[in-house]
């Protein structure tokens, strides 16, 4: 089934989030995010999203660095072409640029929905997903004191979550996390996140985290440095998980090699899309290491793919995959993503592509940019 994509087009939108996230690297109040629209020659239509933020302090890539490599190098790269299979993008674009992953992902992903939707089939089916429903996890951002974070578990337990994670940073760590863990009781696993914020010498600091028991320390130090996460994994005995070190299968493969992590938090638009993603899921399962789909803030478009993702075999634990109204005031899909009382998610597996409808006016009300790519 070889189709040829006609036209990219660029659509960034302003999405107000319902309440400021704040993790160590910054504070996002406004989402802007980079919406992709691929047509192939025969009218179908396939929307992605780029999981980029303003700053660049989660990864080196923004909306601005994706926005610049899509339109000078991938999408040149997308276009006119037969695509005679998905998993045949990411090497066309390996072979030409090294890096923007975020950029790679934000065009690789619609062309499995593309893909899917020609062969009336859902992305899930389409990439090998094997689940019916996700198990949801929440992400909260850091609080304005321990008190508040235990407000808000408390909420999240009543809501139905199957596990809670914790935003962490030196100086909002061990009394955020006692009022959490006293706030969640003792049927839901607990995790915090610290996004790169530590290093090595607060070793003997982080180690007291141990007696949380905790599910996982997702991200405690620096992205590259896989090392000492390894000789931190041996001071500690609550898992190390990796979320922004986790960059390519060959980077996934080296830090279980090094023992730099127990758990692997993957999400498809941090490492290029589907292909890397299905390929880091891989590694993991030969290992027995188990994976989680973790989010970026996306809106519907966005979530759809990691619901998608997240329905593969070895994704044992849950997703950072909430649903839309946690947050936003209106999604720019239809369905609106939500939560069962038993804190699921569906995966849409009898509808094609990714599921959902896009609100195609909403997302021009919304839109602060747009441009057409040239071939
Ligand atoms: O580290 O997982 C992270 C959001 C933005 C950037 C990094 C992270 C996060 C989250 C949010 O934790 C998870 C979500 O989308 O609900
Ligand atoms: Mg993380």
């Amino acid at each position: 089934m070889t189709f040829i994509i006609r036209q990219v087009t660029l659509q960034e939108i302003a999405l107000p989030l319902r309440e400021p996230f704040r993790i160590s690297s910054g504070t996002v109040q406004e989402r802007r995010i980079l919406l992709v629209r691929l047509e192939d020659v025969d009218g179908m239509v396939a929307w992605g999203e780029c999981v980029a933020g303003e700053a660049p302090n989660y990864s080196p890539e923004t909306v601005d660095t994706c926005r610049h490599a899509i339109r000078a190098w991938l999408a040149p790269l997308l276009m006119g072409d037969p695509i005679a299979d998905p998993a045949l993008v990411t090497p066309r674009f390996d072979a030409a640029v090294r890096g923007h992953r975020m950029a790679k992902a934000a065009l690789e992903m619609p062309v499995w929905a593309l893909a899917a939707e020609r062969l009336h089939e859902s992305l899930a089916t389409r990439i090998g997903g094997a689940r019916a429903r996700i198990d949801v996890g929440i992400s909260l951002g850091i609080q304005a004191s321990p008190e508040v974070l235990a407000t808000k578990v408390a909420a999240a337990r009543a809501a139905g979550y199957n596990r809670v994670k914790v935003k962490i940073a030196p100086g909002a760590d061990l009394q955020f996390v006692a009022a959490a863990r006293a706030a969640i009781g003792t049927k839901i696993p607990l995790s915090v996140d610290a996004n790169a914020a530590y290093r090595l010498e607060d070793a003997d600091h982080l180690a007291q985290l141990d007696s949380y028991g905790l599910a996982m320390i997702e991200q405690p130090l620096e992205p590259e440095d896989l090392r000492r996460h390894a000789e931190l994994q041996q001071r500690l005995a609550t898992p190390i998980c990796l979320d922004e070190s986790i960059t390519s299968p060959a980077r996934a493969e080296d830090a279980l090699a090094m023992g730099s992590a127990r758990i692997v938090n993957i999400k498809p638009g941090r490492v290029g899309g589907f292909s890397a993603a299905r390929a880091i899921h891989d590694v993991c399962a030969d290992q027995g290491v188990p994976v989680w789909c973790g989010g970026m803030l996306e809106s519907g478009i966005g979530r759809a793919y990691n619901v998608a993702l997240a329905s593969l075999p070895n994704f044992s634990l849950p997703g950072d995959l909430s649903p839309s109204a946690r947050y936003w005031e209106r999604d720019i899909v239809q369905p609106e993503w939500t939560m069962d009382g038993d804190g699921t998610v569906e995966v849409p597996r009898n509808r094609p592509g990714i599921g959902v409808t896009v609100d195609v006016d909403r997302v021009d009300d919304l839109t602060v940019a747009r441009e057409e790519v040239q071939a």
